[in-house]
């Protein structure tokens, strides 16, 4: 049977990973895959999350299996850190292997019980198109941002919705959009919570970044204007980048509904699909995120410390945009974009002489993880740039 396979090629952002490790240059900069980044770069443990794992070493009294839907408590608080208390909609939640597993229940939902259609802006995340695809949806796309002029052609997205029919879905990033760093202005958000709500289209909402972009709260306030419109929704969290918490495969699906009774429906579905898949999602990071945020100390403590790697992106973003600003036109842009990802306008060539001749490494799409940036690099990187953008 094997002999029938064709081999498959690696993730790029992940090989990507192998062919910096592979440098032996001690100037190298891995602008690479999305994760977050310390001035030394290294992505530590959150203080909150070692305060939480020693808490549950000493606490932890069974490794039974925990609800079908996973835990309780944690899908309760990771709720009303997301979607809020207020929207007058019923939330129904079901704890998955990190965000990715979230979107991989979503879109079996989508093709069991939806149209079977789902628009996806480009560019976007590449496992978007996968995932969606690999449950046979069909997945129609339409231009969200325009990497030359560095603008999101928001005309374009509400062209794709206004043809939509009826019942179909429509993948929006919540926020720190992956990977242009471009998102909607307060009015583009109500426009689009308008169109959704008029053709009764269904939300599948990414939230990936919560706290990277403006705040906590700022970045899901798009997202709970749409769970408001909508007739229905679907919200797709991580906590792998909110929490530090990568490698845990933490997140959760919650489908969004106008009574309890349809979210609940909604969720036994998800669990049976999950059931079928891999039966259970694994405890330990949702234990650390329901410890996490069930305590007033370590709740505020990683507020703290969310907000201050925040704090670290936006400072790069703008040390990088006024080093760049003296030749390139559109700098302003990368100061302005938010959360770990900006796109530049750099041909393949470009970015493989970049890897080649200075050791600085980004995936061809010439995407760059601000986070990657160290304060010391900033000027001898926009001094790689500044000749390939201006
Ligand atoms: N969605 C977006 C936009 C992402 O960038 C990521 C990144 O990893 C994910 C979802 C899924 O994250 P994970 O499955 O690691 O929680
Ligand atoms: O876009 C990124 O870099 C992150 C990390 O298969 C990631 O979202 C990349 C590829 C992948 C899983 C996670």
């Amino acid at each position: 049977m094997f002999d029938k396979l064709a081999s498959q090629p690696n993730d790029p952002l992940l090989a990507l990973i192998g062919l910096y490790n592979a440098d032996s240059r001690t100037d190298k900069i891995d602008l690479g895959v999305g994760v977050y980044r310390d001035d030394l770069g290294n992505t530590p443990v959150l203080r909150s999350v070692k305060a939480a794992e020693k808490l549950l070493l000493e606490t932890q009294s069974s490794k039974s299996y925990v609800a079908p839907e996973g835990d309780r408590v944690f899908l309760d608080l990771l709720w009303e850190l997301v979607g809020g208390t207020q929207s007058g909609k019923f939330a129904a939640g079901v704890q998955t292997p990190g965000g990715s597993g979230a979107l991989r229940l979503a879109s079996d939902l989508i093709a069991r019980a939806g149209t079977g259609r789902l628009h996806l802006g480009l560019p976007s995340w590449p496992n978007h198109a996968g995932i969606f695809g690999a449950t046979g949806l069909n997945v129609e796309t339409h231009t969200y941002f325009d990497v030359p002029t560095q603008d999101v052609r928001f005309a374009s997205v509400m062209k794709a919705l206004s043809g939509a029919q009826r019942g179909d879905a429509v993948l929006i990033h919540a926020s720190c959009h992956n990977p242009t760093g471009a998102g909607f202005t307060p009015g583009q958000w109500e426009e689009l919570a308008a169109v959704i709500s008029e053709r009764r289209l269904i939300p599948l909402i990414d939230s990936a970044y919560q706290g990277f972009g403006a705040g906590i709260e700022e970045d899901v306030a798009g997202l709970r204007s749409l769970i408001t419109a909508a007739p229905e929704a679907l919200v797709a969290v991580s906590c792998s980048k909110s929490f530090g918490i990568y490698r845990e495969r933490t997140g959760a699906i919650f489908a969004v509904a106008d009574t309890q009774a349809a979210a609940d429906t909604a969720r036994s579905n998800l669990v049976t699909m999950a059931r079928t898949s891999y039966s259970m999602p694994p405890d330990h990071g949702a234990a650390v995120v329901r410890t996490v945020l069930s305590s007033d100390i370590l709740r505020k403590d990683w507020m703290d410390e969310l907000n201050s790697m925040r704090d670290r992106l936006q400072g790069l973003r703008q040390q990088l945009s006024n080093a760049l600003a003296d030749g390139w036109q559109l700098a302003p842009q990368i100061a302005e974009q938010q959360g770990m990802f900006s796109l530049l306008p750099l041909k393949e060539s470009d970015v493989l002489t970049l890897r080649k001749e200075h050791g600085i490494y980004m995936p061809t799409s010439g995407r760059i993880n601000i986070a990657g940036l160290k304060g010391a690099d900033i000027e001898r990187v926009a001094a790689v740039l500044k000749p390939l953008l201006g």
